[in-house]
């Protein structure tokens, strides 16, 4: 069965490509969906992109991903800063795990240096933009294969 990576999105990633492209870019995450499947496809990976607001909803993602995911790609956008519940669910994940932020967060506000994520993650992109999505999905190969 061809291995399954799930990659996982947090709050106001929606409205990426559409509000603060100085920041962000202008790639929507359908553009992101569709670069990482296209690189999957090459290496013998489903992928399936998702997002949501709700923390909760994160976890039980991550939650499900235990059973029906080889790997995990995650931006967790702002609950980097703040989750300890995303970071004990990722710990309950046995593959890899890369952690992805479009921006270089630590060359924006010292809140934003501080990852709960990065306890767990066993590889961290920064400031490539969404091609970081690409790149964490060619190490994600790299590692599965
Ligand atoms: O650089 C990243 O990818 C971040 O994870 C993005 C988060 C931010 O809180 C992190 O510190 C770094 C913010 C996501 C907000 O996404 C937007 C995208 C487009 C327009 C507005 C918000």
């Amino acid at each position: 069965m061809t291995p399954m990576i799930y990659i996982l999105n947090g709050p106001n990633l929606n409205l990426l490509g559409r509000r603060q492209p100085e920041i962000y870019g202008r790639e929507t995450l359908d553009d992101v969906a569709a670069a990482c499947a296209a690189i999957g496809a090459e290496a013998g990976l489903q992928t399936r992109l998702l997002q949501s607001n709700w923390e909760g909803q994160i976890v039980d993602w991550i939650h499900e991903a235990r059973e029906a995911a080889a790997g995990i790609i995650i931006n967790p956008a702002a609950l980097t800063h703040t989750s300890v519940a995303v970071l004990d669910a990722l710990n309950t994940f046995e593959g890899p795990v890369i952690e992805v932020h479009i921006s270089q967060v630590h060359k924006r506000e010292a809140f934003r240096h501080h990852s709960y994520v990065s306890h767990r993650a066993d590889a961290v992109m920064a400031g490539f933009g969404v091609h970081g999505y690409a790149l964490a999905m060619r190490h994600m190969a790299h590692l599965l294969g």
